[in-house]
Formats: C-alpha cells, structure tokens, sequence
C-alpha cells in the first residue's frame, strides 16, 4: 500500500525525514576505518538530540494541519466512568462545544469520552504512538477522530445534513490489516487528501471547506467498520451537482486509502462495499438506497 500524505503532512514528514538524515550524517566519524563500528556516548547523545518532546513547552519542530482534530473513544469498559485525563499536558485541551446539537445528542454521547486535540502532525504521531491500536481493542469499541468543535453525532450542526462512507470487514480475516487502514484512513482525513476541494480552494484565496467531518473505526464481535463521516448528503435528484464529489471521497477511501482495485467487489459473508449512506437514513433504519463505489 502506498502513503496517503499529501499537502501540509507530506511536506511535514518530508522536512522530518530530512532533518533526520542531516542530523545522522553530521554524526558520522570521517576516521573510521571501513568495518570499524564508532563509539557512541549515550549521555551526550542524549542531551544533544532534538527532538519535538526536547522542549514541553516550546516545540522546537512542530508542523500544523489545516485544522486541529479531536479524538474520542467508548468501549464496554469506559461506560459511565470517566476517563483520567492525558499525562501528556503538552497536547491542546478545548471544551465540548455546547450546541443544540450537543444538547440533543446527550444521551449518545454519555459514554463516549473525549481523549485529546491535536493541532500537528508531532502531536498525532504523540498520540498515535501511545493508544492502543483497534486489532488490540476490546469488543463494542470505537474510536473517533473529529475536527476539533464536532461531536461524532448526527446530531451535530456539521453532520445533520450528511452522511458516512464505510466498509465493514470481517474480523477473523483482517486482524492483520485492520491497524493500517485506520492509521492510513486517519492520515488521509488529517492530510485532507478525502476532499481535495480545501486545498485548491484554499490556494484561490477562497475560505476553505472540506465535507468531511470526521473519521471512526468500531470493533464489533464478529467484523470492524470505518466509516468516514461527511457535511453533506447528495439527494436524489442531485441538483446541486453533489453526488459526484460525494463519489469521489468514496473511491479514493476504497483505492488509495483501503488499497483495493477500483472495481474489485467486496461484499460477502459479514463484509459490505464501501458504501455510502445519508445519516437521515441511518436513523430510520430502513431500507434506504446506498450508494457504491
Ligand atoms: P452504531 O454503533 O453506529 O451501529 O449505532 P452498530 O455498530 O451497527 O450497532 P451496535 O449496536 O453494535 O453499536 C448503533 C445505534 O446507536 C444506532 O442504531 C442508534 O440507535 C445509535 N446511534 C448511532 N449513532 C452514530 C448515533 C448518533 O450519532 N446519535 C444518536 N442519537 N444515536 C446514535
């Protein structure tokens, strides 16, 4: 599978890995003979590395993303307790925004617990590194990952009129590959690459507005779903010309995030399309017309 970086997070991890490179080149000893392995102070080495944790207070490399990111998670364990906040206090806190949306959507949001914002790419890798990856998580939970000021409800002013791609996969078949597609779909919704509409509007000038709002990974007994949550919903008719853009979201999911063929079909026993569904539809749970990438 390919990287999924683009934009700011391809440029950021590009400036790392550069900086690494020159930092291990300075290293190296001319005087060594080939073969000869140099001698490595750890104290100085420790004291000389520079790093973005080097400094708590002061990052000394730090590389935004458009927008600052949220991350939520429920599992049977977590419901009705509340979860120890991060030892890491270098990580930006905000407040639940409080909406009408936020009001209506309490009774689902009871157990659902806000774990931490990130506004960098060093603070995502921060988090990523130290959470417990979804092949490794209990049965029933989720983990949410939502532009920061958004609930993962439908309820939500961002995501009452939308919608959500999403592939269930079974569990027993893809315990190996699970872990990567939620961290190469989390990168694609940090990296904007879902919607490339924000990146070329943002270079117009124009204010930049993604549909996508957010991201979810849901461990269940017998398969794992992810889902990318989206603004808007195309209608029937299609009047507003949405549906193509809608598509769009749902091939580079399926293609370049997921790494299957674009016309490979996926459904059978405990396994969907990548398909996509309006949450309108969502909550009448009946038998709505989905739409297929
Ligand atoms: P789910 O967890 O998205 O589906 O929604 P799943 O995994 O098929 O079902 P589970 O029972 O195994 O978890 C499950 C149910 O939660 C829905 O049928 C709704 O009743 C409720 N629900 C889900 N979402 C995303 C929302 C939401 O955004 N708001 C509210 N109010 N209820 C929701």
């Amino acid at each position: 599978m390919t990287s999924v970086l683009s934009g700011p997070s391809l440029a950021a991890s590009r400036a790392a890995l550069s900086a690494a490179l020159a930092d291990q080149s300075d290293a190296v000893d001319d005087s060594l003979e080939p073969g000869e392995i140099q001698e490595v102070d750890m104290q100085a080495q420790a004291e000389g590395i520079r790093t973005v944790f080097s400094d708590p207070t002061n990052f000394n490399v730090k590389h935004p993303l458009y927008s600052p990111w949220t991350l939520w998670f429920d599992s049977p364990a977590t419901k009705g307790r509340n979860l120890p906040q991060t030892p890491v206090s270098a990580f930006p806190q905000t407040p639940v925004p409080q909406t009408p949306g936020v009001a209506a959507a309490q009774g689902w949001m009871e157990d659902i617990k806000r774990v931490i914002s990130f506004d960098s790419v060093e603070e995502f890798w921060g988090l990523y590194n130290n959470i417990v990856a979804p092949s490794s998580l209990p049965q029933k939970a989720n983990y949410y990952l939502f532009k920061e000021g958004i609930i993962p409800a439908w309820e939500d002013e961002a995501n009452k009129n939308g919608g959500k791609w999403s592939i269930q996969l079974p569990r027993d078949k893809n315990r190996n590959n699970v872990d990567k597609m939620w961290l190469y779909t989390m990168l694609a919704a940090i990296g904007e690459t879902f919607d490339p509409l924000l990146t070329e509007a943002a270079s117009n000038g124009a204010p930049p507005s993604s549909l996508i709002t957010g991201v979810i990974v849901s461990i269940r007994p017998q398969f794992y779903r992810i889902s990318i949550w989206t603004r808007l919903a195309p209608s029937a008719t299609d009047e507003d010309g949405l549906r193509a853009r809608i598509e769009g979201i749902g091939r580079h999911f399926k293609t370049n995030v997921l790494g299957y063929p674009e016309g490979q079909r996926l459904a059978g026993p405990l396994a969907t399309e990548v398909e996509f569904l309006s949450h309108k539809d969502s909550e009448k749970k009946g038998k709505a017309k989905k739409i297929v990438v």
